[in-house]
C-alpha cells in the first residue's frame, strides 16, 4: 500500500485523535500506486509474499482471534531508504536532493531524498522527468550491498525487541508488541517503546531515520507509520481507528489498487466513509466476492491478521547483483544455471516443489524485468529450473548490460509429485559451463559507486564522461571532502568493495 497524489484528503483531520511525536509536516508526498518493489530480501533469498492474507478469509493460523483491544502492532519503515544510506555515506550530500535509480536514458527512480521530493521527484518516475524537475540533484546508481547491510542491522534490532517480527521488504517490518515483554500495552507505554526503538535503529545504522506507526492492527499501524514521515511516530489509540480512516481515500486500504479504486469511484465511493456506507452485498457486486468481503471489514478497521515471523514461503528465489554490467550471454546463462541449482537445493531442503519458474533481470538503467513460465507439473529439479530460466532469458534484450539476475520458483506445493510408478528419476544436474576465469569486466564508473585511490584513499564517483572520472573523497566518518578528476583508466583508481576493508 502506497500513497498516491492527493490520497490523504483527511490529513490533519485526524490529528486530534493521534498521539503525535510532533506536528504533521505540511504537504503530501505522493507515491505512484502499485509500483514494483525490490525483489531482494536480506533473508537468504527466500522471497516472502508481502501483505499476508487479507481479512475475509477467516480461519487458519494467520489471524488472532479478534481485533486487538490494545495498540500492540508496530510498523517501522525507514525514510527514503536508499537515498538516506547514500547521504549517510556521502557527507557532501546531506541535506541535499539525492535521487537513486537508473541514471541512463531509460532509467527509473528507485527513491528520492525528501529534499528532492520537494521538487516533485517520486519513486518509479523516469529519471528524465526527475532531472527536469530537480536538475541540481545528485543522481546516483544503487549500492545494494550497502542497503542490504543496513537492512540486516535494522532487522536485528527489531528481533532483539520482539520475537514476533515480520519483515515486508528491506526497509519495512511489523512487530508484535504483545511479545515484547512490556509491562503493559497502554498508549503511553507503547509510545515510549516506539521512541526508543527509533533511537536504537538510528544509533545502530549510523543515523538512518525510521518512521513508526502503532495501532491495534497491521492495517492501522501501517497507515500510521506513513502519517508523519519522515522521522515520525504516530500512535493511534484503540477505539479511534475509524475516525482516522473515514476521511481518507479508499486507496489507503491494502488491496485497493487503481482498478478497484476506479470501480469504486464510478459508484461514487471515494473515501473510507463512503465505503463504510456500502452494504456487503453491494460491495461484492462492485468488486467481486473475495475482495468485497475483505474490503467490507477493512473499511471498519476490522483487521485481525497476526504478525507472522517466519512467513510461509510462497516462492523460493535467489538473485545476485553485479558491480559491473554483465553483457556476455554465456556468463549470464552460467549464473542462471548456478542460481537454479541453489533454488532447487532450497526447495528440496524444505520438501517443496513449484510449477512457475521466473527470472528477474535488472538492466543497466535500473529497469527491472520479470518473465515467468508455468510447467505442467511441479518440479524441484535444478536441470528443469535452469533450462526454463535460460529459455526465458533468451527472449530478452540484454545488450545494454545487466546488473542483477535472479531465478525463482513459485506456485509451491509442499510435496513433489511422485512418479506414478514410484520411480522418481533424479535428473542429472546440469553440467556447469565453466565461467571465464577472468572475464574482462567493463570498467565503468557509475555515479555513486565506491572507489579507492592509491594516495587519496576512499571516495565515490561523482560523474564520468569523455575519458574522465571525477571523484569526491569522503566517507561516512569524514567531513565533506575534495573533488578530483582522473583519466578513466588511471591505474591508481579502483572500485572499492567491502571485502577490501
Ligand atoms: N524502491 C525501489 N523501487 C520502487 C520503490 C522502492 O527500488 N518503486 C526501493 C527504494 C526505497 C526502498 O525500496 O528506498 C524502500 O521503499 P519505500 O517505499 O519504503 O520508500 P523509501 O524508504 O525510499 O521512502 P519512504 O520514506 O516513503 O519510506
Ligand atoms: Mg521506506
Amino acid at each position: 500500500m502506497r500513497r498516491g497524489p492527493g490520497r490523504w484528503p483527511g490529513r490533519g483531520l485526524g490529528v486530534g485523535l493521534l498521539v503525535m511525536a510532533r506536528t504533521l509536516p505540511a504537504g503530501t508526498d505522493g507515491w505512484p500506486v502499485g509500483e514494483q518493489r525490490l525483489w531482494s530480501t536480506p533473508y537468504g533469498g527466500v522471497l516472502c509474499m508481502p501483505g499476508g492474507p487479507l481479512p475475509g478469509r477467516v480461519g487458519g493460523s494467520g489471524y488472532v482471534r479478534e481485533v486487538r483491544t490494545h495498540a500492540s502492532v508496530l510498523h517501522l519503515d525507514l525514510d527514503a531508504f536508499f537515498a538516506a544510506v547514500e547521504q549517510r555515506d556521502k557527507p557532501s550530500l546531506r541535506g541535499r536532493p539525492v535521487v537513486v535509480g537508473g541514471v541512463g536514458g531509460r532509467g527509473v527512480v528507485a527513491t528520492a531524498s525528501y529534499e528532492a521530493r520537494r521538487y516533485g521527484v517520486r519513486s518509479a518516475m523516469t529519471t528524465r522527468e526527475a532531472r527536469s524537475r530537480c536538475p541540481h540533484a545528485a543522481f546516483l546508481t544503487g549500492r545494494f550491498t550497502a542497503y542490504r547491510e543496513a537492512s540486516v542491522v535494522v532487522m536485528r534490532i527489531l528481533r532483539a525487541a520482539s520475537p514476533l517480527v515480520e519483515p515486508l521488504s528491506l526497509d519495512e517490518a511489523f512487530l508484535d508488541l504483545g511479545a515484547a515483554g512490556l509491562g503493559d500495552l497502554e498508549v503511553d507505554t507503547v509510545t515510549a517503546f516506539g521512541h526508543e526503538l527509533r533511537e536504537r535503529v538510528c544509533a545502530a545504522t549510523g543515523g538512518l531515520t525510521a518512521s513508526v506507526g502503532i495501532g491495534t492492527s497491521k492495517f492501522i499501524a501501517k497507515v500510521a507509520s506513513d502519517l508523519d514521515k519522515p522521522d515520525g511516530l504516530v500512535v493511534v489509540p484503540p477505539g479511534t481507528e475509524q475516525q482516522l480512516l473515514r476521511p481518507m481515500h479508499v486507496s489507503v486500504i491494502p488491496g485497493v489498487g487503481p482498478a478497484t479504486a476506479e470501480r469504486l469511484r464510478r459508484a461514487g465511493v471515494h473515501t473510507v466513509a463512503d465505503l463504510e456506507s456500502v452494504g456487503a452485498e453491494e460491495l461484492v457486486r462492485l468488486v467481486g466476492k473475495a475482495h468485497g468481503n475483505g474490503l467490507y471489514r477493512l473499511a471498519r478497521a476490522d483487521d485481525d491478521r497476526a504478525v507472522v515471523p517466519e512467513r510461509e514461503a510462497k516462492s523460493v528465489s535467489v538473485e545476485g547483483t553485479h558491480d559491473t554490467d554483465l553483457t556476455d550471454r554465456t556468463i549470464m546463462a552460467h549464473l542462471l544455471t548456478r542460481q537454479a541449482g541453489e533454488v532447487a537445493t532450497r526447495l528440496r531442503k524444505h520438501g517443496l516443489s513449484g510449477r512457475t519458474i521466473s527470472i528477474k533481470v535488472r538492466l543497466h538503467d535500473f529497469t527491472t524485468l520479470s518473465r515467468s513460465s508455468t510447467l505442467a507439473s511441479p518440479t524441484d529439479q535444478a536441470a528443469v529450473v535452469a533450462r526454463t530460466a535460460r529459455g526465458l532469458l533468451s527472449d530478452l534484450d540484454t545488450s545494454g548490460g545487466v546488473r542483477l539476475l535472479g531465478v525463482g520458483v513459485s506456485g509451491l506445493a509442499d510435496w513433489v509429485q511422485e512418479d506414478l510408478f514410484g520411480e522418481t528419476e533424479e535428473l542429472d544436474e546440469e553440467p556447469e559451463t565453466p565461467l571465464d576465469p577472468a572475464p574482462e569486466a567493463r570498467r565503468s564508473w557509475a555515479p555513486g559507486m565506491d572507489v579507492v585511490h592509491e594516495d587519496l584513499g576512499r571516495g565515490w564517483v561523482w560523474g564520468s564522461g569523455r575519458g574522465v572520472v571525477t571523484v569526491r573523497f569522503e566517507t561516512a566518518q569524514s567531513a565533506s571532502g575534495p573533488v578530483r578528476s582522473y583519466a578513466v583508466d588511471d591505474p591508481r583508481l579502483t572500485p572499492f568493495t567491502l571485502e577490501q576493508t
